[in-house]
């Protein structure tokens, strides 16, 4: 069985609605923002000392989005798919991974998570900046299409709208491009988002 370790508060959340999407089974091993994850047994798992990381038999992950397309591969298509459209689903991963996330935490520090005395205005706005022209990209891949590879469903998708929730969570303004913020509704009412955002709203 997978064992995803973290919250679902935590970029864990995205491992657990891929887990079930993939129709996995899999249990979350309960490692939250505590010192454990600095603590030597957690860092066996992950040596960086953050969540999450992945057991699958032998195979101890870390980065939630290796994690992800490592699930994704065990349920095959269509939630990975073949061929030039595994190279799409590598394509978004990565831009998941280092344009938006970066500017989706730069906004997220400075609005959301830190306490008000330490936010910045100015970097609140920057990242805001940079998510928008992120944006842009996405709006005008969506098109007329459901989902960024077409009308199913992939673990870009997932990748995808994970990197995104919690800025959509905690209210960024989506008005500017209403294909995203049709995407994104669509994304996170699927019943496996809807399982992994339960376990995060309980948490
Ligand atoms: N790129 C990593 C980032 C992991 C990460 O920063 N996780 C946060 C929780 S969402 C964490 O463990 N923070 C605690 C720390 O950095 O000490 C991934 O996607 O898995």
């Amino acid at each position: 069985m997978i064992r995803i370790h973290g919250i679902a508060k935590s970029r864990a959340f995205r491992c657990i609605w891929a887990a079930e999407e993939a129709g996995l089974a899999y249990e979350v091993v309960p490692v939250g923002f505590g010192p454990g994850i600095k603590a030597e047994a957690f860092l066996k798992v992950n040596p960086n000392g953050k969540i999450p990381a992945m057991e699958d038999g032998a195979l101890v992950l870390f980065e939630s989005l290796a994690i992800n397309l490592h699930i994704a591969a065990r349920a095959g298509a269509p939630l990975l798919p073949a061929g030039d459209d595994a190279s799409r689903v590598l394509q978004w991963t990565l831009w998941a991974g280092t344009e938006v996330e970066p500017a989706a935490m730069q906004w997220g520090y400075n609005t959301y998570m830190r306490p008000p005395a330490e936010r910045d205005a100015g970097q609140a706005a920057a990242g805001a900046a940079g998510l928008h022209a992120r944006l842009d990209v996405l709006e005008g891949q969506l098109g007329a299409n459901a989902h960024l590879l077409g009308n199913v469903f992939t673990i870009a998708d997932c990748n995808l709208a994970g990197v995104l929730y919690g800025v959509w969570s905690n209210k960024f303004d989506f008005d500017g491009h209403p294909r995203v913020k049709a995407w994104l509704e669509r994304c996170f009412n699927r019943p496996g988002a809807l399982a992994a955002r339960a376990q995060r709203d309980a948490a």
